[in-house]
């Protein structure tokens, strides 16, 4: 195996999402937002006009440009690298989709033994193009971190298995309930998958890594220790060997509540939290020594400036004590992506706030 060198990366010590992550103390409260990049900014629906959402994941100077929207905009404090957890199944030759409106579609789901072992590997020049849309990113950010990503291997088992969204995820269970070992071999394609594409990233010059367990929530805690945790320690194992312990690496899922603990375990240095669950709840569930990020419902956002203030400022209390009762740190965000009918104006208002707030 070869351990990509990183010399492209950036030396931001400064930069308060980073400096929060890894349990230093940040000049100002850091915020960034999952999915700031996207329908709610008139600037993405222009550049977005005609160009499939694939197709603009794998042009680079597309892809460099509406991961600057949102940072030009609203100066968070870190940007996310425009794309999507498919991509890297598409870069691999997987027939699939991003229907508008409907998210991630797959031409011939994966039900059997036999679909499993039929998958392609990825090999890192099938994602030269994301790899050069970071390289534009590192050149054009200045001070700001760039947050790479992938999907979780169960997040995207979920999309194979049922062949798009799904609520239930009631194929995707019964393969893992009633048939262990084709499961196992299936998380461990897409868990190779997910770590080619993060070591792409990487050495191209993310400065911290996101994974998304998005849908992790359906599942029970000895379900997901069971059947996930072995392969979601992988990845982190493996971003650690490639990019060093100090990288920061984020672990987030939506309704994860009594998950915490073990997603933590997977190797995040930084546990996502939604609105469900206190941030000061979260730290006791998630043991000291890790940040936190989270955790305000997207929804407050379409509340109005006063309710969306109360809030604001409520989790920054909560997130000051969890950091009494051993919490590394906290970056805020909110507890899932922006909305799409979003008003960008509250956005940038919620930065401006938390930004005026003491440290
Ligand atoms: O045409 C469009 O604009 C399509 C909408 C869209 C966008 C803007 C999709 C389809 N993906 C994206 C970009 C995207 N996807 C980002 C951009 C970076 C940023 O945050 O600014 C990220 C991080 C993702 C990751 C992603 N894709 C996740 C994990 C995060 C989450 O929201 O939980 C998931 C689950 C997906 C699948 C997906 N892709 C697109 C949609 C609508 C969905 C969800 C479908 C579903 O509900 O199951």
């Amino acid at each position: 195996m070869t351990v990509m060198s990183t010399p492209t990366r950036r030396r931001l010590s400064d930069a308060p999402f980073l400096a929060a992550a890894t349990g230093a103390s940040p000049k100002r409260r850091p915020v960034w937002f999952m999915r700031q990049a996207g329908r709610s900014l008139p600037e993405y629906r222009e550049v977005r006009a005609g160009v499939g959402m694939l197709e603009s994941c794998f042009d680079p100077e597309l892809v460099c440009e509406i991961t600057m929207q949102p940072i030009r905009r609203h100066g968070v404090d870190a940007a996310i690298l425009f794309s999507d957890i498919v991509v890297p199944l598409k870069a691999a030759g997987i027939d699939l989709d991003i229907v508008p409106g409907v998210g991630p579609v797959v031409a011939a789901p994966v039900r059997s033994t036999a679909d499993v072992r039929a998958l392609p590997r990825l090999r890192h020049e099938q994602v030269g193009a994301v790899a050069e849309g970071v390289r534009l990113l590192v050149a054009e950010l200045g001070d700001t971190p760039l947050i790479g990503f992938a999907g979780a291997p169960f997040t995207l088992a979920s999309y194979l298995v049922e062949g798009g969204p799904s609520k239930n995820h009631e194929r995707t269970k019964a393969m893992m309930l009633a048939d262990p070992g084709t499961w196992h071999e299936l998380l461990g394609v897409l868990t190779d998958i997910t770590i080619e594409f993060l070591r792409a990233q990487l050495a191209a010059g993310v400065d911290a890594m996101q994974l998304f367990d998005s849908w992790a929530g359906a599942l029970s805690l000895a379900q997901y220790r069971e059947f996930v945790l072995p392969h979601s320690e992988r990845v982190f194992a493996e971003v650690a060997a490639a990019a060093g312990p100090e990288l920061p690496r984020i672990h987030f899922g939506v309704g994860t509540g009594e998950l915490l603990g073990a997603m933590g375990e997977a190797g995040a240095d930084v546990v996502g939290v939604d609105w469900r669950v206190p941030l000061t709840e979260a730290v006791r569930r998630v043991g000291p020594g890790k940040a936190l990020q989270g955790n305000l419902d997207p929804a407050t956002l379409f509340a109005g400036p006063e309710v969306l203030e109360r809030e604001v400022r409520r989790i920054a209390h909560e997130a000051d004590e969890a950091i009494t009762l051993g919490a590394a740190g906290h970056i805020f965000n909110l507890g899932h992506g922006v909305l799409p009918d979003t008003d960008p104006g509250a956005i940038t208002a919620t930065v401006e706030l938390i930004h005026s707030l003491p440290v």
